[in-house]
């Protein structure tokens, strides 16, 4: 898959794109991804890539030629069919279903805007969708656009490693992670749960799904609506809540 990023901030992108499994999905020719800087197709000697927006009022607006010329570079360098997505807070507010839609696209052009905003008829002409992360305040659109770029290259066959990958599509799909203990067996005088120890693979694989399950219902209990639970997960799940409720 092809990412381009129109930004003001291209290194932005590229180093942090440029580590991890990002790094290495693009050395493995997984992804490939450029980032395209409006202000190199300005033509002005200051290089203007913003202006002050009608009907007054504080802040600045991208101005709609420098992106409109980075645009078109973005798009010739490369054949193949792109979907022209904006990163913005009025976007509609992207999932891991979104992103697997998306994963499927030959190659995908985000634009990420800074200052108040780009003009809107940038984005009535030249954008296909319009996407946001959550309901925070960022100060421009690159840590969303990297997010995407994150999320959807680990769902691309091949760009986890193995470890990951059998990680992935282990059975707690749409649950929260169970807890993780590592060396030494006891920290502050927390011991590592004995069924951890104990080598019975059944009951370990039990205990993390009563765990995934129990901490899901704790504290992201929205995750739980309308996911159909086996019988043993439910069984596992009302054995949690019979704890919990004995300790509170
Ligand atoms: C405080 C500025 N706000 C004035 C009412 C509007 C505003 C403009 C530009 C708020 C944030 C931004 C920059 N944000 C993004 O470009 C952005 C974003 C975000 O802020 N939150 C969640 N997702 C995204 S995607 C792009």
């Amino acid at each position: 898959m092809r990412f381009d990023v129109l930004t003001l901030f291209p290194e932005m992108i590229t180093s942090a794109a440029g580590v991890g499994i990002t790094g290495r999905a693009q050395e493995r020719k997984i992804i490939e991804l450029s980032a395209w800087n409006p202000r190199d197709y300005t033509h002005d000697n200051h290089k203007t890539v913003d202006d002050r927006p009608y009907g007054g009022g504080p802040g600045m607006v991208m101005k709609y030629q420098p992106l409109h010329d980075a645009l078109m570079v973005a798009q010739q360098a490369h054949p193949d069919p792109a979907k022209v997505v904006y990163l913005s807070p009025q976007g509609r507010l992207i999932s891991q279903s979104l992103l697997a839609g998306a994963s499927k696209w030959p190659r995908l052009i985000l634009v990420a805007g800074r200052y108040e905003g780009i003009d809107e008829r940038f984005i009535a002409g030249h954008c296909d969708e319009e996407w946001s992360i959550g309901d925070y305040v960022l100060s421009g659109g690159e840590l969303a656009a990297l997010v995407v770029i994150d999320a959807i290259t680990r769902l691309l066959p091949g760009a986890l490693g193995d470890v990951e990958s059998a990680l992935q599509d282990s059975h707690s799909d749409g649950l929260l992670d169970c807890p993780h203990y590592t060396r030494p067996e006891v920290i502050n005088g927390i011991a590592v749960p004995d069924v951890l120890l104990s080598g019975n693979h059944a009951d370990i694989n039990r205990w993390r799904m009563k765990q995934a399950l129990g901490k899901t219902w704790c504290k992201r209990p929205d995750l739980l609506n309308g996911k159909q639970l086996t019988a043993e997960q439910t069984a596992l799940l009302n054995e949690f809540i019979n704890e919990v409720g004995r300790e509170n």
